[in-house]
This record gives C-alpha cells, structure tokens and sequence, in this order.
C-alpha cells in the first residue's frame, strides 16, 4: 500500500486509532444505481484537456470570497489537517456508475474552521488546474461526506485521477468533483462553472437526473 509520509503522520499523531469513516447515505439506498446508469468495474479518467503536471512542493490551495480573511495552504499545511474516511459511489454524467469507493482525506467542514465564511454565502466556486471551475450551493458543499482526497481504497490518486488533491461530491453527478483543486471562492450567487457554461446541470443531482439545462 503506497503511503503518503505526511498522512502516516497524521495516523500516529492520533495514537494509531482508526480515523473517522463516513458512510455515505445513498450506498445505504436499495438500488444504488440511479435511474439512466450501468455499473462499471474499472475507474475511467475523464477530463478537458491533459493531465497538468503538479509539483506537490509548489501546490497551494487558496480560500477566498465571502470569508473573514482570505488564506493559502501549502500541500504540507493542507495534508497535516484532520483526515476522514468516506465510503461512497460515483455517478458519471455520461452514464457509468463505480460503487464502493473509500476515500480519505479532509472533510469540507475543516474549511469552517480555517475561515469564518459570511453568512451571505450561498455558492461556492472551485478551481482546479488547469483552468477548470465548477460551482456548487453551500448545502452540498458542506454535506458531511463531502472531502479533499487524496487516496482512493488506501492508494495515493494517481495524476490522472486529480493528485495530489480532488474534490469528492457523492451526492451530485461527478463532474462536480474537480481534479487538481487548487482552492475555493464562496459567492454569494450561483454562477456557472466550466461544464456548467457548456450546457451541464448548474446543480446536478443524479437521482433527478439533472444532467443537462
Ligand atoms: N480539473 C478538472 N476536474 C475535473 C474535470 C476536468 O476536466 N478538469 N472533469 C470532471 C468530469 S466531467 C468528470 S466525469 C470527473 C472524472 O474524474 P475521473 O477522471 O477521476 O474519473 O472529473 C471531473 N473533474
Ligand atoms: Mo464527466
């Protein structure tokens, strides 16, 4: 099992004891597949454009927007926050669904705690590399198995897949899980992110089958 230095300290830090692992609710539903999608075995890798070559020693994740004071992580910084578990399925727009995922990583809700965000905040836009934006309302955002990941069923991401750190949406279509991320601004309005721009759902709910608007 590739590991992470930092995210084996973090693991010791905490005494050796299991980290938290959320399980996602719709892996409890009866059918976990939602209405339009076929099950895939394999992880295909999907994205506009090539895969960016990141240099973890210079990657940083920004905070910005409706927040108190804006700031900047390092990969170091950001790998040493508190780390979750969370089982959960994917559902790819165009149609393939992989079940039983466990990721790891920093849950969404860590954020409350490095910024204070307004309450006038209501969307929040995510950015990946290389130029990749998608947008999301603040309820999803902070849904609690919701995560920064960076390892998949106890592997580092490969590059392909969006190392060292990807957004993990569960509850909307995948596109919503930016690769690559490189931060965040909260908005106070809904605004169109890439794929939303070129005719994808501004929400996404796989359930309702939100696919395109
Ligand atoms: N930075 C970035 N993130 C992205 C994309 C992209 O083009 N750029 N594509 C999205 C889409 S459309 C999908 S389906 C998933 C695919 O993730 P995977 O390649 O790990 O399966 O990534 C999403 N995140
Ligand atoms: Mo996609």
């Amino acid at each position: 099992m590739v590991l992470n230095g930092l995210i084996v300290g973090d693991r010791l830090k905490s005494g050796g004891v299991r980290m938290e692992r959320i399980v996602s609710p719709d892996t409890r539903r009866e059918n976990r597949i939602p209405p339009g999608q076929h099950q895939v075995k394999s992880w295909p890798a999907l994205h506009y454009g090539s895969v960016p070559k990141l240099d973890k020693t210079k990657w940083t994740f920004f905070i910005s927007g409706l927040v108190d004071k804006e700031r900047k992580l390092t990969f170091e910084e950001f790998a040493a926050l508190p780390q979750v578990e969370v089982f959960s399925d994917i559902h790819c727009v165009t149609s393939w669904s992989l079940l039983d995922n466990l990721w790891q990583g920093v849950s969404t809700s860590v954020i409350k705690d490095l910024v204070s965000v307004k309450s006038s905040a209501r969307y929040v836009m995510v950015h990946g590399s290389p130029n990749f934006t998608t947008n999301l309302p603040l309820a999803d955002f902070f849904e609690s198995d919701v995560l920064f990941a960076m390892m998949r069923n106890g592997d580092v991401l490969e590059p392909a897949h969006g190392a060292p750190v990807r957004l993990i949406v569960p509850c909307l279509y995948f596109w919503k899980s930016a690769k690559w991320v490189t931060g965040l601004r909260f908005m106070e309005k809904d605004k169109a992110g890439f794929w939303e721009s070129n005719g994808y759902h501004m929400h996404g709910d796989p359930w309702k089958e939100e696919r395109y608007s």
